[in-house]
């Protein structure tokens, strides 16, 4: 900066340089959705072919000749037909602006625009952003550079996602129904909305608080149930479990983590007391071996990817396992294919061979395993029913190929195993999760450095969200519903009476829908969730909005759910808010508003305060997520009294200050420690530096050791038929985001991918006469939907995947919410019995 400035160059007028190729003779490439190529401008510094390559592990750049007349390519030819994923990176190194964004290329001038450190919105990696602002509008995102989890990277959803915020079609006010509830389907599905009509939001508050006490006086506290939402921040999560628990008075409280890594946390909780990932996102880079399985890392926690690639360039080894083709594929070294839902068997064959290899760590398991050697026996009896030929008669896998992964896992210096959804997403996914365990603590595989277990978090702050106690079971820090010296601790704080505290453990997601069906919950608060098109079985989970009393969605879009409120509220995004994320790592990261709410959208938390107080049931008068932040805003029917409430209240006014408090793993955390880069918890006091790898010195368990959990494998209950010969599998892609109702509002986005596709082995495809690009229904008992075939050998024979992230193509029309796993209470979101009809 200061030779820039000695040099007059902080001026961009003044940066100006004649060009290298003279503009006749120039080729510029503005084939990308994203960004455009001019060789006039580039001084062939090679930056973005190592941004490309060395950083991203993509590798699409080249130059396609030396010296005068030597040009960027992108591929063999263009970026349109390269293998070019939008993620930015060489748009973000080039020095001279011979590549730029595309995107609001005309109207950004850099010397008006502010810019905003803040967390990306989209996935549980928790990249830090910059954001640039104009005249009230977000023109530019930028990776931060210098701190982790990214240190500058980006993909294509952080850097050119962000268009949403500014969306035409946001919700700016609160929306009351005036049309009939009763069959709102029915009536989408033949081209009818509901009617609404805008309401003030004093309107709406005190409607809300009349038919929720309503519904609390008659039926009781059980009958009223909360989905939280992974997308707001630890304050606005906060403060609706305090609503949940203090206002409505019950445990019945969950949110999308029931749908996501529930199997996982479950298990490891009981394995090793802990459900966190144990990891640091730079050990992904670090560790001689990734044992990677149901997670398609580089599409779904894409910067997390690039250390993984750079990590497979350092030599370190990589066996992934799915049962489909994911771009990993190209980097393992040890490809898994397992027949979907028979994770156990694989898992059991690996650990027989490590045994009867003698792989094990017998110094980790008798001192660091409860039961030691003895539990090992147990584990020993039931492996030995899986030997490696067994195995692959259940998986499909070779048995030299497990037998080769167990030897490469066991073997190695260090070695972190990685799991996703197609783990956890089965009715089995916890067992899943105990065999994975299971392999790791044999193995001695955790509990030293660049070594352990890491459950990649999902959404923006899937991870907060349970931190701060938005679950049926737990209050804030993880602390059981029945510990009675807590909900004192807490009542206190809350100033409420203890007694009124639940301490019954609550519904969780799917058994609130289910109770909404069966008539025991009556009325439902959902606060930025999408359950139409994210809870399994879609027409179950129709039938059950439809049949609540009241229902209350808080959204920052109308979406597939909307149309079955009572009421509609609009919530400010990401950009208009301040607060906290954590992020896969335990990363407790600032969000920073950018910009205003549209219309007369509020922050999350702001909207709980007002709904509670209309209850007539305060949750505090709070100024704002941290003190430093300007005057209170409040609004509501009791805004003078709230703003004017004095010293008891004021003294807990900022909303992070009470987490703290409430939270002894974030006890240590503030605003001021977090300004520059997030911490990870625990972090119990505010010397302590935070704990980037968990279980160091012991277990989370009462005795500091892990518990081995033995499981035979069981089939699964859903199986193919003569009528229903496919399985389905369902998941994501890279420029897509759940619902899309972010995703989908942008035009780069959009520009790489906007339909709904199938995936389908060509053997099937010939079998069934099926081609690329022709329309198929898939059906089962439960349900149908259409979508495009796509034949590719990616696929096993009778297995099928299709992206969840397209409403007009709902996967959920299929799978079942009858059958749960019994311990975590997951849905087989990954394995639905299914049919193909061809449309004409
Ligand atoms: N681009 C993008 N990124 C995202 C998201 C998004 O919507 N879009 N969502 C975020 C969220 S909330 C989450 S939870 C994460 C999820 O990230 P991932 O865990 O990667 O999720 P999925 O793509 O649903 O499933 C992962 C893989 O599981 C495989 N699988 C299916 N059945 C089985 C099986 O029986 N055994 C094994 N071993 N594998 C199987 C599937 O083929 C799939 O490749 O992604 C986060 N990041
Ligand atoms: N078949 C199938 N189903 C699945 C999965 C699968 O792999 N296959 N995956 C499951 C998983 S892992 C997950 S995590 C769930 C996700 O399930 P959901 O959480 O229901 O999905 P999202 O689309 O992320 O919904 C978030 C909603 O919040 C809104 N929103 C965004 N920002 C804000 C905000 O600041 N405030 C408020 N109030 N609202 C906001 C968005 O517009 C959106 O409507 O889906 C699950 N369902
Ligand atoms: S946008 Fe990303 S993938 Fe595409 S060329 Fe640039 S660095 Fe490579
Ligand atoms: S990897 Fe995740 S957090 Fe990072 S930019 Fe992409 S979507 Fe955002
Ligand atoms: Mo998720």
């Amino acid at each position: 900066m200061e030779l820039a400035a000695r040099y007059g160059l902080s001026n961009p007028e003044h940066r100006r340089l004649p060009k290298r190729i003279p503009p006749e003779k120039a080729r510029i490439d503005d084939t990308s959705p994203v960004l455009t190529y001019d060789s006039g401008k580039c001084i062939t510094c090679f930056r973005c072919i190592k941004a490309c390559t060395e950083i991203q592990g993509k590798g699409v750049l080249s130059m396609n000749s030396r010296g005068d007349t030597a040009t960027v390519i992108a591929g063999f030819y263009n970026w349109k037909e390269s293998e070019c994923d939008g993620c930015g990176e060489c748009v973000q190194l080039c020095p001279t602006g011979a590549l730029v964004e595309r995107l609001h290329r005309e109207e950004i001038n850099i010397t008006r625009t502010e810019t905003v450190k803040t967390t990306c919105p989209y996935c549980g990696v928790g990249c830090q952003i910059t954001l640039h602002v104009q005249d009230g509008k977000i023109l530019r995102s930028d990776g931060f550079e210098g701190v982790l989890p990214n240190d500058g990277r980006l993909c294509v959803k952080g850097r050119f996602g962000y268009d949403f915020v500014g969306a035409p079609d946001r919700l700016t006010r609160p929306l009351i129904r005036v049309s009939e509830k009763k069959g709102t389907f029915k009536a989408l599905a033949e081209g009818r909305e509901p009617q609404w009509r805008e309401a003030s939001w004093e309107e709406a508050l005190e409607l809300i608080a009349r038919r929720f006490s309503k519904i609390k006086e008659e039926k009781g506290p059980d009958a009223l149930a909360g989905y939280a939402s992974a997308k707001g921040t630890n304050e606005d999560n906060y403060l609706f479990q305090k609503f949940i628990r203090t206002v409505f008075g019950t445990n019945n409280l969950d949110y999308c983590t029931r749908l996501c890594h529930s199997s996982t946390v479950t298990a490891m909780l009981k394995s090793i007391g802990d459900g966190a990932g144990t990891n640091s996102i730079e050990d992904f880079e670090k560790t001689a071996c990734l044992f990677i399985t149901g997670n398609n890392i580089i599409e779904t926690h894409p910067v997390t990817a690039t250390y993984v690639k750079a990590g497979k360039q350092a030599g370190n080894k990589i066996i992934l396992c799915d049962p489909r083709w994911t771009p990993l594929a190209d980097y393992a070294d040890i490809w898994l294919q397992p027949k979907i839902g028979t994770d156990v068997a694989l898992l059991n064959g690996i650990i027989n061979v490590i045994i009867k290899e003698e792989l094990y760590d017998r110094s980790f398991i008798e001192s660091k395993i409860s039961g030691g050697m003895e539990s090992f026996k147990a584990l020993k009896k039931l492996a030995s029913a899986y030997p490696p030929e067994k195995a692959e008669a259940i998986t499909s896998v070779p048995s030299e190929t497990i037998q080769a992964a167990a030897r490469l896992y066991a073997g190695a210096e260090t070695a972190m195993v990685v799991t996703g959804m197609g783990m956890s997403q089965q009715t089995h996914g916890t067992d899943n999760v105990f065999s994975l365990i299971n392999m790791m603590l044999i193995s001695g595989q955790v509990g030293r450095q660049a070594c352990g277990i890491d459950p990649p978090r999902g959404q923006n702050n899937v991870q907060g969200v349970t931190d701060v106690g938005c679950s049926p079971i737990v209050y804030p820090g993880y602390i059981p519903v029945a510990d009675q010296a807590n909900r004192r601790r807490l009542a206190e704080l809350w100033q409420v009476p203890f007694e009124s505290l639940p301490a019954e453990p609550g519904l969780t997601t799917i058994e609130i829908m289910n109770a909404a069906g069966e008539g025991s919950v009556k009325g439902l608060y959902i606060m930025g969730e999408n359950p139409m098109i994210t809870d399994p079985n879609q027409n179950h989970t129709a039938e059950a909005l439809e049949k609540l009393d009241f229902l209350v969605v808080q959204d920052i879009f109308p979406t597939d759910t909307t149309p079955f409120a009572d009421v509609i509220l609009p919530a400010a995004s990401f950009a208009e808010t301040e607060g906290t994320f954590v992020n896969s790592d335990r990363r407790v990261q600032r969000v920073r508003k950018a910009v205003d709410p549209p219309g007369e959208a509020k922050e999350d938390w702001q909207i709980l305060c007002a709904v509670a107080e209309t209850m007539g049931r305060p949750l505090g008068s709070y100024s704002g997520p941290s003190e430093p932040l300007g005057p209170s805003e409040h609004f509501g029917p009791s805004a003078t009294s709230a703003a004017s409430t004095t010293s008891a209240a004021s003294a807990a006014s900022n909303i992070f200050d009470e987490i703290a408090r409430a939270t002894p793993i974030m006890a240590g955390i503030n605003y001021q420690r977090i300004e520059e880069e997030g911490i990870q918890w625990p972090c119990p006091t505010p010397d302590h530096p935070g704990t980037p790898t968990l279980f160091l010195e012991g277990f989370s368990t009462p005795d500091g050791k892990a518990r081995l959990n033995p499981v035979h494998y069981l089939p699964e209950t859903e199986r193919t038929s003569a009528q229903d010969p496919f399985i389905l599998n369902t998941g994501r892609l890279l420029y897509h985001y759940h619902t899309s109702t972010m995703s989908r509002r942008n035009k780069p986005l959009r520009d790489f991918i906007d339909h709904s596709y199938m995936l389908i082995h060509p053997d099937d495809a010939a079998a069934l006469q099926l081609s690329n690009g022709d329309q198929v229904r898939l059906e089962n008992n439960r349900g149908a939907f259409s979508s495009t075939v796509r034949i590719s050998s990616g696929v096993s024979r009778g297995e099928l995947f299709v992206p969840f992230h397209f409403n007009e193509s709902p996967v959920n029309q299929l799978t079942r919410s009858d059958t749960l796993d019994p311990y975590s209470k997951m849905a087989g979101f990954k394995l639905s019995a299914c049919r193909l009809v061809k449309e004409d």
